[in-house]
């Protein structure tokens, strides 16, 4: 298996930290996700449809969108261990997608990126909408369980904190539950700072 990916990217981070974490072997290369796209590898470019990172090579497979990723990499390696078990997951990572992976990664890089800054009222939206997601994984979180979907760790905790271990960055507020959750996260076997891990 071969990752690509790059350090600023929360999606990549996903994918590697979970492979970190289940040890499943794999190589990985950054793309400078700065350059054209036209500059990029060739190998990338042929693995990565949208041309953005993460891309999987799997064997003769190309595996893209990070959460797609994830659900492969779970079924395959066994992760699930129900139908109703991969459901939950699935209905998570879809959430995530449209509402805390959206939000949080552009609040991001508005303050990490000169030519990502948005509009007053742009930024205005996003933080709504921030806070309102926070506050559901919040809610979750809230009965004291230590994962997303109980007492097992799943890909659906690598989905949501992904974006959520830069929160510092994006200068936004990390309600109580969300932060024990994540520096639980952070004590999983194959963790590392996201700029470490996907540097190269
Ligand atoms: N929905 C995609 C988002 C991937 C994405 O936005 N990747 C960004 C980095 S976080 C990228 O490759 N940007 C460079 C480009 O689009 O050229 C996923 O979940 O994998």
């Amino acid at each position: 298996m071969k990752l690509f990916g790059h350090p600023d990217s929360g999606h990549a981070f996903k994918v590697k930290f979970f492979l970190q974490w289940a040890n499943i072997e794999h190589d990985y290369e950054t793309i400078d996700i700065f350059l054209p796209r036209p500059h990029r590898p060739a190998e990338f470019l042929a693995a990565s449809k949208f041309c953005e990172v993460p891309a999987l090579i799997d064997g003769d497979k190309h595996l893209i969108q990070s959460n797609a990723i994830l659900l492969y990499l779970a079924e395959k390696h066994g992760h699930f261990d129900s139908k109703t078990n991969r459901q939950k997951n699935l209905e998570w990572l879809v959430w995530e997608a449209n509402k805390i992976g959206m939000c949080l990664p552009q609040l991001r890089a508005d303050k990490r990126f000169e030519d990502s800054q948005l509009s007053e009222g742009a930024r205005h939206w996003l933080l709504a909408r921030y806070t309102h997601d926070s506050g559901i994984i919040d809610a979750e979180l809230s009965d004291g369980r230590p994962f997303l979907l109980g007492d097992k760790i799943s890909i659906s905790d690598f989905s949501l904190s992904a974006y959520l271990m830069h929160a510092v960055e994006a200068e936004v507020e990390v309600p109580f539950h969300v932060g024990a959750w994540l520096d639980r996260l952070r004590t999983q076997n194959g963790w590392q700072h996201p700029y470490e891990m996907l540097a190269g």
